[in-house]
């Protein structure tokens, strides 16, 4: 705040001491004529560390995985040409329930009343379009209209994203970015939680253990909005004082430590892991917390638990004939962790269902690399530092079936399923997590779609792990429905992510066709910290996990269902 105390305070400083405040460390960037003011003004703020992405796409990507490591993110784009790409990563940023603030510059305050065509616009003098669109995807969406409006704008957007857990955005004309505006009050204003209705929590709690008192076989069922809510703690608090056993959606894998007795695997329908799917039919009341059952959660909608739900979101509890408002989730865990009787019949009976561990073969050094061979060794390379991403694909399926050890971290974008997603948003979270070992898990398909955010993690040299798959296509399709679209053209993986190196760089690009070429590259990756290792994986181009055959199957079947109430003349 130093530089900026001495001059004027302008609206860009503003939102720079408001970033920072709610705890951005490094925001996220492409720059266009329509931002720079405002990118000169977040970049002099002393706290706020710039860093620049290749497209905006992978912008929004990066932030949305910042988002994940941080709690909150800082997407800045030009208008339009920017924004309408960045839209992409604010999708997927709402629809994975984290708060990343969009923030836009856009036309001159002048130019709309004088009827001016602009640049990187759609070429009428109509301005509110990517304002309009953006209400869609975010939780608030201002436009910036004057100076004055913009402590008052910048502080009700930024308090919409953090309690309600979703994107919001902050669109900032180009001739207001460097206009004076006052300083800001105190941030608790903006951040300070919304606590549950007292009532309303004592109310749930006591429903709650009536209900579960009446009930002989309880599952507690982990959803991926339980770790968005921070509310891990209160989870395990919740899950030990009933004693019941916890099954986990695909989507919150790493949300309950997986070495704790009463963790029964990932209940995921026909392809779920450790009989988790066998306790949660078993069971006469389940407890989701913080679930989403959507088409691929529930495998085609095959998997819809038959049983009442007892259903403990983010904001609110609702049973079989019951609702209770501004009731937070982590409120309420720890509250009913004190109400509710123990009962672990569902552990007694998961003691005499639970498979025994698989035995893994361990292919020769010479041994063409399988599917198979490739997960054996990744397991081997998770420790309690890890932080394992995983791509839309059949790394989908090879991730969920690893073991995670206590203090690993897994990150997966199911809800919005974006193929690419993870390479920028692996190089957003390890920024903020230096200090952990990122790896990444993405098939050839969804690499070349974001590949160019390689060349940040070379620039700011992050060490981030890229284990790229090569099955020289898009399998999951292939599995869903197969056609010629489902080739695409080979690419040298290994030497494209050198070339990003030019004169500076240190990526370092690895090949291994074979088990023992596997071993020996991972050993390179694990000891260079320069910047990232990716290794090339090649597999048989039908060589994949049975579990993405038979999700396929059914997700195919899902999409095939014909259309209801057609009249009778179609
Ligand atoms: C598509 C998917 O190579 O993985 O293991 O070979 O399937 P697998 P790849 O990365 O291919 C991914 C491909 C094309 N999905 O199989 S999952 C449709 C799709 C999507 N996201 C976007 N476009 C298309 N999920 C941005
Ligand atoms: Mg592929």
């Amino acid at each position: 705040m130093v530089a900026q105390q001495q001059g004027k305070f302008t609206v860009g400083d503003y939102l720079a001491e408001r970033l920072a405040q709610v705890g951005v460390r490094h925001h996220f960037v492409v720059p266009g004529d329509y931002n720079l003011i405002l990118l000169d003004k977040l970049q002099a703020h002393p706290e706020l560390k710039e860093v620049g992405c290749a497209n905006e796409l992978n912008c929004s990507l990066a932030a949305e995985g910042y988002a994940r490591a941080n709690g909150i993110s800082a997407c800045v784009v030009t208008y339009s040409v920017g924004a309408l790409s960045a839209f992409n990563g604010t999708g997927s940023a709402y629809a994975e329930n984290l708060p990343l603030v969009l923030i836009s510059g856009s036309p001159n305050t002048n130019d709309p009343s004088q009827y001016h065509i602009l640049h990187h616009t759609l070429g009428h003098p109509d301005y509110t379009y990517q304002y309009e669109m953006a209400k869609k995807i975010t939780c608030c969406a201002v436009a910036i209209p004057r100076a004055i409006d913009a402590p008052r704008l910048i502080d009700r957007a930024l308090r919409a994203a953090i309690l309600a857990r979703k994107p919001c955005y902050i669109e900032i004309p180009t001739n207001l970015a460097g206009a004076t505006c006052v300083r800001p009050g105190p941030i608790s204003a903006i951040t300070d939680p919304v606590t549950s209705d007292k009532n309303a929590l004592e109310a749930a709690a006591k429903c709650a253990a009536e209900y579960l008192d009446g009930k002989l076989k309880p599952v507690i069922l982990v959803g991926p909005k339980a770790g968005r809510a921070g509310s891990e703690k209160e989870l395990i608090e919740f899950a030990e004082a009933m004693g019941c056993a916890v099954a986990l959606q695909p989507a919150a894998k790493g949300m309950f430590p997986e070495d704790h007795k009463q963790f029964v695997g990932i209940f995921w329908g026909q392809v779920s892991s450790d009989a988790a799917d066998a306790m949660v039919h078993w069971a006469d009341a389940m407890i989701c917390v913080g679930a989403v059952f959507n088409d691929y959660s529930t495998v085609g909608w095959t998997a819809v638990p038959n049983i009442p739900l007892m259903t403990v979101d983010m904001d609110h509890v609702t049973f079989p004939g019951a609702h209770f408002s501004r009731v937070r989730m982590c409120e309420f865990l720890s509250h009913l962790a004190t109400q509710v009787t123990f009962n672990d019949s569902t552990m007694i009976e998961y003691k005499r269902l639970k498979p025994d561990p698989p035995h893994v073969h361990t292919a020769e050094r010479e041994e063409p690399l399988s599917r198979k061979e490739i997960s054996r060794q990744v397991q081997e390379m998770l420790t309690d530092k890890t932080s394992l991403f995983v791509d839309t694909g059949d790394s989908w399926f090879n991730g969920i079936q690893l073991k995670l050890p206590p203090g690993a971290k897994f990150e997966i974008e199911m809800q919005w399923g974006h193929i690419g997603w993870s390479i920028p948003a692996a190089f957003g979270y390890a920024l903020r997590h230096p200090d952990r070992h990122t790896i990444v898990l993405v098939g050839d398909g969804s690499f070349q779609v974001t590949a160019q955010e390689v060349s940040q993690m070379v620039r700011f040299k992050v060490p981030i792990t890229i284990m790229l798959i090569n099955n020289r296509g898009y399998t999951i399709e292939v599995e869903i429905h197969d056609g010629s679209y489902n080739k695409i053209k080979n690419w040298d993986y290994a030497m494209l992510v050198e070339a990003f190196n030019s004169t500076d760089g240190h990526a370092k690009g690895l090949l291994a066709n074979t088990a023992g070429e596997l071993a020996d590259a991972i050993k390179v990756a694990e000891s260079h910290k320069e910047g990232p290792t990716l290794i090339e994986c090649t597999i048989d181009q039908d060589d994949c996990s049975k579990e993405l055959i038979t999700w396929g199957h059914y997700v195919a079947a899902a999409n095939a269902r014909p259309p209801r109430n057609m009249s009778v003349q179609e």
